[in-house]
This record gives structure tokens, C-alpha cells and sequence, in this order.
């Protein structure tokens, strides 16, 4: 039987990408780029499957290729708002992404940018290794307790629940909860959590806010300034979803002027690009480069999980993370 000719767009774990050129007639892409709209457009007329990430923009103009060979689109992680989904189902492709498998990893990260923005630790290692710390005192680098403190979770899904279950029982956190829609009432019980009707009524009541809802045209610019201003003066913002859920500039003004406490991010909108008014903000912002799911594991799993999904779909079944 011939196999199911598949484009793999960045370099992946050595032994996912072993397992894939053994059940696929496979081709890396050895660059290990971000593919053109032209090398994405010639893609699609050319393999079966095409296995893109995050750093490949699929809007229409890739995916308007009259014939297009591919039929599936199996991206390699959770987040698939860089693929215009109606598009590629015009066009007959499937897609699907890897859930689950990354969550913990992705919280872990969450919860490491809250601490991180909390206590100051990364003003700390920057001011050692600058050879600027002259010793200890009492008032140096003074941060905010983070145990005991109001957590609110924007978005309930598995990445919201595993930051919820880490912050509430590790932490003593109080959860508070928004949701698009409504949360098992036992789900809720897990974490003592309240889910609130809406982000206006969340936001008010937490020292750290932490998102973790998809992004995509219904959730662009979800914190706003009008939204950072509902925020308590000394309270956090922490963004491990995507960076298009923030409006950047508003939030840069909230921190120059210090109408928040601080934020954490780990995820911008123009990727790898930061926000020219962010890069001004040093004191009360911590910026990782898009970490939440970089761990061996998560990234052998998040293969794994495409595997998956691409047997599912070339033995005719529904793959099972189907997204479109
Ligand atoms: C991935 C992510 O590393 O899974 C996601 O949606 O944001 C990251 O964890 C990235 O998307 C790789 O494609």
C-alpha cells in the first residue's frame, strides 16, 4: 500500500519523527523555518498531510489552492487560531490539534510566570548576574505572597483546571472562575471554585488573573483597557493562552502608569516580535519566549498525539482531536 505523503514543518523529537518516517512517506522540513504562503500554498498541492505549528500563519491565502492534495492540516499543539478554519473545511481539510497532553506542562508554566512576577525573581537574577546585588536588606526586591491570594481562570478547560488544581492545592488559592459556558457544578467542587457570569464581575475580585481560553476573532483584545482598569491596582495579569487575547499597548500603558501590579506573559501577538511600549515595561513584567508546552515530554506527547490523529484519519475513522 502506498503511504500517505506527509509535509512536517519543523523539526520534531527525534523519536516522533522516526515513528512518522516509518509509518509515512515523510518530509521534514530540515530549515527548521516558518513556512512562506507560497511554500505553504505549494505544500498543499503536493503532500496528503501537512503537520504545521504555531509559527505557520494558515490564513486564506495559503489555503486558497484550487486542488488542493492535502486533506488534513494535524497541527502540532492545542492552539489552532492560526489556521482559518472555515477555509481549510472549504476546501475539504480536516484538522486537528493535540490536547490534553500538554496541560500540565503548560500550567506548570503559568504558575511559574505567577511566581516569577509575584516574587520578583526575575528582576532578582538579572540584577545578580548584572553583578549589581550588594547583599541582603529588608526592603530589597520586596514581592507579593502569592498563597492564600484570589486566583481568577479566564477560560475552564483542561489548561484552566490543571492551573487551578496546582494553585488551590498547592497554594491554598481561591479560585474564582470565568467560562463561556457553564462549568460542571463537580468540576467546580474539585477547586472549591465559583464561576462568575461574566469577566467584568471576575476581574474586580482577584490579586491574578491567569488565561487560558482560546484565542481567534471571539476573544482578540479580551483584556482591554477598560478591562485592565477593572483590575485591582496591585493585582496580576498572567497570559499562557495568546497574545492576541491582550490588547499589548493597553496593557504596557497599565504598567508604565502602575494602574496594575504586574504581568507575566508568555505569549505575544506578533510572535517573535514584542510590543515595542512592553519591552519598555522592566519592573513589573516578566516575558518568557512562548514556553508553555517546552518540555521533552509535552513535545514528544504533542507528536505522539499527531500520530494519532493521522492514523485515525488514513485508516477512514474520525481523527480523535478533530477540530474541523
Ligand atoms: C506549542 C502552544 O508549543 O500548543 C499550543 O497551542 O501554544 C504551544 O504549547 C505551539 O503551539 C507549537 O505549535
Amino acid at each position: 500500500m502506498v503511504k500517505p505523503s506527509v509535509l512536517v514543518t519543523r523539526r520534531w523529537p527525534a523519536a516522533v519523527e522516526q515513528k512518522l518516517a516509518h509509518d509515512f512517506d515523510v518530509e521534514l522540513n530540515r530549515s527548521d523555518r516558518p513556512l512562506t504562503p507560497s511554500e505553504l500554498r505549494a505544500a498543499f498541492l503536493k503532500y496528503d498531510a501537512v503537520l504545521p505549528t504555531v509559527t505557520d500563519r494558515i490564513g486564506a491565502e495559503a489555503l486558497d489552492v484550487p486542488k488542493a492534495q492535502t486533506k488534513i492540516l494535524a497541527n502540532y499543539g492545542v492552539g489552532y487560531s492560526h489556521i482559518d478554519l472555515d477555509t481549510a473545511r472549504r476546501h475539504g481539510m480536516a484538522v486537528t490539534n493535540t490536547p490534553d497532553v500538554l496541560s500540565e506542562c503548560t500550567a506548570d508554566l503559568a504558575m511559574t510566570l505567577m511566581l516569577m512576577v509575584a516574587r520578583r525573581a526575575g528582576e532578582g537574577e538579572r540584577e545578580l548576574r548584572d553583578g549589581l546585588w550588594d547583599g541582603w536588606c529588608p526592603t530589597h526586591l520586596v514581592g507579593t505572597k502569592v498563597s492564600g491570594k484570589v486566583l481568577g481562570i479566564v477560560g475552564f478547560g483542561r489548561i484552566g483546571q490543571e492551573m487551578a488544581r496546582r494553585a488551590h492545592s498547592g497554594f491554598g488559592m481561591k479560585i474564582v472562575v470565568f467560562n463561556r459556558s457553564p462549568v460542571a457544578p463537580e468540576v467546580l467542587e474539585r477547586f472549591e471554585a465559583v464561576q462568575v457570569e461574566s469577566l467584568d464581575a471576575l476581574l474586580p475580585q482577584c490579586d491574578f488573573v491567569s488565561l487560558h481560553c482560546p484565542g481567534g476573532p471571539e476573544t482578540r483584545k479580551l483584556i482591554n483597557s477598560r478591562r485592565l482598569d477593572l483590575m485591582k491596582e496591585d493585582a496580576f495579569l498572567i497570559n499562557t493562552a495568546r497574545g492576541e487575547v491582550v490588547d499589548e499597548a493597553a496593557l504596557a500603558q497599565s504598567l508604565m502608569f502602575e494602574t496594575i501590579g504586574g504581568a507575566a506573559l508568555d505569549v505575544f501577538e506578533r510572535e517573535p516580535a514584542i510590543h515595542p511600549m512592553l519591552e519598555q515595561c522592566t519592573r513589573n513584567l516578566v516575558m518568557l519566549p512562548h514556553l508553555g508546552s517546552a518540555t521533552r515530554e509535552a513535545r514528544q506527547a504533542m507528536g505522539f498525539r499527531v500520530l494519532d490523529n493521522l492514523h485515525d484519519f488514513f485508516e477512514g475513522k474520525q481523527p480523535r482531536d478533530r477540530v474541523a
